[in-house]
């Protein structure tokens, strides 16, 4: 194929899936609505990202840069459009974040024009992924993220030993950034790092996950709280575990928060992911629990076991049986778009409502913590159906 038709047939291929409609799977659960294509993958990616497109410096056409997976997208509205900041990883194994914007939140998503530069502190990040976007009440948008870097204790026959710890800038508009010095904590290790959309008592909130190892959150991996006078130098002098691993539920080996709290009349919604161990390795789903309007580190209402869980497709690409979700966006007519990434590969949406969610939380019976209890509360149900 010449050079010519090559670049038609790429453009092409490119614009049919940017244009492709998704299509709502019928009849669902009642909880949620999932869609039938992922609304961004790795081919989403502008086709000039990836191709020299000067005939006499690329005569092949071929890609001079690879990307590998687009995922774990932070999410929020911004001037009407919904607005994902998507981790993209290159096939340098090198994630940086991307924004892509949709006029309906199912489909069409667009990435614009160049990548996120995020300005680097003075020690330079190695990786950095999984933003939590949060439009906070003191007039900032914060993007909290993951910043990785070589464990500097780490021998020289070890190359895979690293620090995460969470990276901190601020916007208006998700296109300049302004970098903020790394959170502190008591941790030896962080990744999960959201911040409450309020004040809590005149100070910035942070959900934590501390860790003492990168993988193994050892004796971390529950999700923690605490407070940091300023966003310019944040600080978390104590960290509390709001919500914790509990042994043999889906939140056994770790869990972390995924994107910020929404506020509802009942109380703070969270979704977060929680992680368990299988002869085939770990599994990611989310789940969700409700904290109290007055005391936000009090959970009120967890339903049992998982709320969303790979399916099909979703439970193959570069890290299995995950799914992961750091980011959704609340409208104001009560409708809830939830982006989540399976697999560490690609993007996805599932849709509902407030009230749908409320109801979910309020209605679904908490973990008994034994089959037996199981047992009872399928009983209890038939029960009350058998009054019909
Ligand atoms: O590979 C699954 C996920 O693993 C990590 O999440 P956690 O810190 O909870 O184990 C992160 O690297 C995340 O990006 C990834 O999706």
């Amino acid at each position: 194929m010449n050079f010519e038709k090559r670049k038609k047939v790429l453009q092409q291929a490119h614009e049919e899936l940017a244009e492709r409609l998704n299509l709502m799977e019928t009849p669902g659960n009642g909880i949620y609505d999932r869609y039938t294509y992922p609304v961004l993958t790795a081919a989403h990616t502008p086709l000039c990202w990836r191709y020299d497109f000067r005939q006499q410096h690329n005569p092949f056409l071929m890609e001079r840069f690879g990307i590998n997976g687009i995922f774990n997208a932070g999410a929020i509205r911004l001037n009407g459009k919904y607005m994902l900041v998507a981790r993209v990883e290159g096939a340098d194994r090198k994630s940086f974040f991307a924004v892509a914007e949709s006029e309906n939140g199912i489909d069409n998503f667009r990435f614009h024009e160049r990548p996120v530069t995020m300005p680097e502190t003075a020690d330079p990040d190695t990786n950095i992924y999984d933003m939590r976007v949060v439009q906070h009440e003191d007039g900032w948008i914060y993007g909290l993220f993951c910043t990785e870097r070589r464990d500097p204790a780490a021998s020289a026959a070890d190359q895979s030993a690293a620090v995460a710890q969470c990276g901190i800038a601020r916007t208006r508009d998700l296109v300049k950034w302004e970098r903020l010095p790394d959170l502190q904590t008591p941790s030896a290790q962080q990744r999960n790092v959201v911040l409450h959309p309020e004040f809590v008592n005149g100070k910035y909130a942070f959900y934590t996950r501390p860790q003492d190892g990168f993988i193994n959150t050892g004796s971390g991996g529950g999700i923690g709280f605490g407070l940091a006078d300023s966003m310019e130098a944040a600080v978390v002098k104590t960290e509390n575990v709001i919500d914790g691993k509990v042994y043999h539920t889906v939140y056994e080996a770790k869990n972390g928060l995924g994107p910020a709290p929404v506020k509802t009349a009942k109380g703070w919604l969270h979704l977060a992911h929680g992680v368990r161990n299988t002869a085939a390795g770990l599994r990611y789903v989310l789940y969700l629990f409700m904290t109290d309007l007055h005391d936000i580190t009090k959970v009120i209402y967890k339903p049992a076991g998982y709320f969303m869980a790979p399916e099909g497709d979703e439970r193959v690409g570069d890290v299995s049986n995950v799914l992961f979700s750091n980011g959704w966006i609340a409208d104001e007519d009560g409708r809830v778009f939830i982006y989540y990434a399976s697999s560490d590969t690609r993007m996805h949406v599932a849709t509902t409502t407030i009230d749908r969610l409320v109801d979910y939380i309020i209605n679904t019976a908490p973990d008994g913590g034994r089959s037996a209890t199981s047992v009872q509360e399928i009983n209890r149900i038939i029960g009350n159906n058998n009054t019909l």
